[in-house]
């Protein structure tokens, strides 16, 4: 009832919030944290690349959306977060979050070929990974659905008080949808715990920002709610986890929902089933060789005194991981046949 009390009285009593987060500033890594940045984001370079590869072999079925380019944004955000206290959900591009929050390689890849080892037994494949343990609620094939949900977790992080924060990761297209607005002004409304993080990679399937939305800054999104923005450099994994890291404070602090714009790019299709005619091969190669947030972090590595034997190294390593987690997912028996009738909601309406 407290905390019931405490929403209520908080949306009676409402003041005008004008306040600001500070400008972010990048994080001051140690070598040892840029390091596990970097050991992450190529985790998920290798995973995936490994993954689209098992798709063209038939080994992964149905959709399959890859997060090359992107891998600076999760590993970043979920650096700030605790597993256990947090909570965090997002869209069909899911795979690198999931790693990003220390998920078992073998579980997601032997999700994604349908065994029944993998994370969601085989049965969701690569938009519906799901872990309760991590804290992570999907996977979700409806674009701006997680940001209902989340905006949901959010209040079940206020309501039972348990200090923790929601991290609702979505897309640019799905910015423009009306539940994202109904979701932002409760979320303010009763300033809930949650940072919505936006994928800004320029493209929603083959639409580009350019030509669908009215207000292309989307950390401005909020203003009309009195929710803050901050538009962050998504290439760089130094500058999303100092954001995070301010997005977070905000939330812990009370002062409720902010919104955080990663600039980021996608290199690949939207799915494995994308012809690619809505922007040119240099785009992608301009940001491939001038913006690829690996080599950003390369390089600072490099200044820390990091030399190429040791990043090798660290490649090696990695792509043994994957190759292990591939093995494990192409040996790994497909689910019963009695599985079909678990997991099942059966109602009468
Ligand atoms: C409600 C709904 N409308 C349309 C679709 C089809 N659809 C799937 S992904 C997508 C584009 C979303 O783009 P964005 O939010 O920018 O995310 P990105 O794919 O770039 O990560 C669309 C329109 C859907 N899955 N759900
Ligand atoms: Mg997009």
């Amino acid at each position: 009832m407290r905390d019931r009390a405490r929403c209520e009285g908080s949306a009676a009593s409402r003041k005008p919030n004008r306040e600001r987060p500070a400008e972010p500033k990048p994080y001051a890594a140690s070598k040892e944290e840029l390091l596990d940045f970097y050991k992450q984001m190529l985790l998920i370079r290798r995973f995936e690349e490994r993954a689209g590869q098992l798709y063209g072999l038939g080994l992964i079925g149905g959709f399959c959306h890859l997060y090359i380019g992107q891998e600076a944004v999760a590993v970043g955000l979920q650096s700030a977060m605790k597993v256990g206290r947090d909570s965090v959900i997002t869209g069909y591009r899911d795979h690198g979050h999931m790693l990003a929050y220390g998920i078992d390689p073998k579980v997601i890849m032997a999700e994604l070929t349908g065994r029944a080892a993998g994370i969601s037994k085989g049965k969701g494949g690569s938009m519906h990974m799901f872990s309760v343990e991590h804290g992570f609620y999907g996977g979700h094939g409806i674009v701006g659905a997680q940001v209902s949900l989340g905006t949901g977790l959010a209040f079940k992080h206020q309501y039972a008080g348990d200090g923790g924060t929601c991290l609702a990761y979505f897309g640019d297209g799905a910015a423009n949808q009306g539940q994202v607005y109904e979701s932002f002004n409760m979320a303010k409304l009763w300033d809930l715990p949650v940072i919505y993080a936006i994928e800004n990679n320029k493209y929603a399937m083959g639409t580009s920002v350019d030509r669908s939305a009215s207000e292309p800054d989307f950390y401005k999104r909020g203003e009309s709610f009195r929710i803050p923005g901050i538009q962050v450099d998504g290439m760089d994994v130094l500058a999303v986890r100092g954001a995070a890291e301010e997005a977070m404070a905000w939330t812990q602090a009370g002062k409720g929902p902010i919104i955080l714009e990663l600039l980021t790019y996608r290199y690949r299709g939207h799915s494995m089933s994308d012809p690619a005619k809505y922007r040119t091969r240099e785009e992608v190669q301009d940001f491939r060789e001038h913006r690829d947030p690996i080599d950003h972090a390369a390089r600072e590595l490099e200044k820390l005194g990091v030399g190429q034997d040791e990043l090798k190294a660290i490649d090696k390593q990695i792509k043994d991981i994957v190759v292990e987690a591939a093995k494990f997912a192409e040996e790994a028996p497909e689910p019963e046949a009695s599985e079909l009738y678990t997991d099942v909601l059966v109602e009468s309406y």
